[in-house]
């Protein structure tokens, strides 16, 4: 099984590069992000718990997470592993995500993190505000998560380059020459 996690700060591309990746290595695709969105449109009792955290730009608690997990995890039949996006986000939710792959007697096989300036995520976000209008793209509250990201996130490095997992590449350029390369490095895992 291959198990990747799509790392990087909000912006960073994970969600445009985890469907490819999903789709290339026939692999299940899970982002706790857009579980999240779809909840808060159906307005189920998930959504309505998590709508303000989100539009606030700050993270859903660590509980929640891990059960959602694995409930996306068992909706999947026939995949060769997950492309996971946007988990985890804290170092207890990579703690738990090895206890859940240990359980099923995998593991995390590669964290591949997209190297994006600052500047370069504010100027795509704002852009997609304008398309989409996430209520979460808005200048205030994307600084915020960039915030977010650097104090609750980024240990996360730290974590998976102890186990040897992380490897950076650059998220600048066109989609297609990112993912060419992220296809390279998920070649030295296999
Ligand atoms: P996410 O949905 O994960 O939000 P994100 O980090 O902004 O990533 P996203 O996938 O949207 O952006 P992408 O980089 O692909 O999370 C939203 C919120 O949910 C969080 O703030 C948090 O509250 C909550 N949440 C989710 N997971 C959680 C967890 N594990 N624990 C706790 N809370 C959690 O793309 C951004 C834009 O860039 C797009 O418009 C895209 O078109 C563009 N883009 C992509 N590649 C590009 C390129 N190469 N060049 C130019 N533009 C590009």
């Amino acid at each position: 099984m291959l198990n990747l996690i799509l790392f990087g700060t909000p912006g960073s591309g994970k969600g445009t590069q985890s469907v490819k990746i999903a789709e290339k290595y026939k692999l299940g695709h899970i982002s706790t992000g857009d579980i999240f969105r779809s909840e808060i449109k159906s307005k189920t009792e998930l959504g309505l718990k998590v709508q303000k955290i989100i539009e606030r730009g700050c993270l859903v608690s660590d509980e929640m997470l891990i059960e959602i997990l694995d409930n996306a995890m068992k909706k999947f039949s026939d995949v060769e592993g997950f492309v996971l996006d946007g988990f985890p986000r804290t170092i207890r939710q990579a703690e738990e995500l090895d206890e859940l792959l240990g359980s099923r007697n995998e593991c995390v096989s590669l964290v591949l993190a997209l190297d994006v300036n600052p500047d370069e995520v504010l100027h795509r976000l704002m852009k997609r505000a304008a398309q989409e209008g996430r209520k979460d793209d808005t200048e205030e509250v994307i600084k915020k998560r960039l915030n977010v990201y650097y104090h609750q996130t980024s240990p996360l490095i730290e974590y998976y380059q102890k186990q040897g997992k992380y490897k950076s590449v650059h998220g600048i350029g066109s989609v297609e020459d990112i993912f060419e390369n992220i296809c390279n490095t998920i070649q030295t895992v296999r």
